[in-house]
């Protein structure tokens, strides 16, 4: 081999040198600014629901079925079960998963046979199905013909309850009140403490119908709640 032949031969191999090390930077630069992002998700907890006045079980089985209660202290929160025995409505609450991901997203309420003044209550928990801690942040209210409305959970006003208006009349069918932990921040797989809404049916909602309405919670990733809140109710 010459002398020519052999610089030749060796400023390919450096070359081939280059291009390795050239690629291997490549790919390792590539690795660092591959991104995952997280998902935020919530679900009911399946088993933690709780609801007065349960279709199907029997007078006198304790708080949880069978003999109404009247909201005494309306507009103000609060009711007693009936004394005198009365079983005329009773609640029926079903959860759901609507979207097929594994979580159970929406939870339908039926109130069968009620009249103004019945009154119930409905307990839960929420668990953190995502991979970013969240608060939760609305509540969104489905009606049977599909309208949606928003409320957002500390907005002026909504200590008092919300009216709903179930079958788009214009007037309202039932007050609902919710309760304790929904701002509080849930990390991935962590479970609430009971959220509850309170129920009241109000004399303008329709005679000789059942009152149903889906419900459904949107959680907000941790670090964005304070500047989502407050807000007006609004529709999204
Ligand atoms: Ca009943
Ligand atoms: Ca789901
Ligand atoms: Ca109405």
């Amino acid at each position: 081999m010459n002398k020519n032949l052999r610089n030749l031969a060796l400023g390919a191999v450096g070359i081939m040198l280059l291009v390795g090390v050239a690629a291997m930077w490549s790919d390792t630069l590539s690795a660092n600014v591959t991104v995952n992002t997280g998902t935020v998700d919530i679900g009911f907890v399946a088993g933690s629901l709780i609801y007065l006045d349960a279709c199907g079980l029997p007078p006198g089985y304790g708080q949880s079925g069978g003999y109404d209660w009247n909201a005494s202290n309306y507009p103000s929160l609060g009711a007693y079960q009936i004394a005198d025995g009365k079983d005329v409505g009773c609640t029926n609450v079903t959860m759901e998963d609507t979207d097929g991901d594994g979580d159970l997203d929406t939870m339908t309420v039926n109130l069968n046979n009620v009249y103004p003044w019945y009154y119930t209550h409905i307990a839960f928990k929420i668990e953190n199905t995502g991979t970013v801690p969240v608060k939760i942040w609305r509540i969104v209210i489905i009606s049977p013909d599909g309208n949606r409305t928003y409320y957002e959970i500390n907005a002026e006003g909504v200590e008092n309850g919300v009216l709903l208006d179930l079958d788009n009349d214009g007037n309202p069918d039932v007050r609902m009140w919710w309760g304790d932990n929904f701002g509080v921040q849930l990390h991935p797989g962590n479970t609430s403490g009971d959220i509850s809404f309170d129920i009241t049916v109000l004399q303008e909602a329709p005679q000789g119908a059942n009152l149903s309405f889906s419900i459904m919670l949107q959680a907000i990733q941790w670090n964005e709640y304070d500047s989502a809140l407050p807000t007006t109710t609004s529709p999204e």
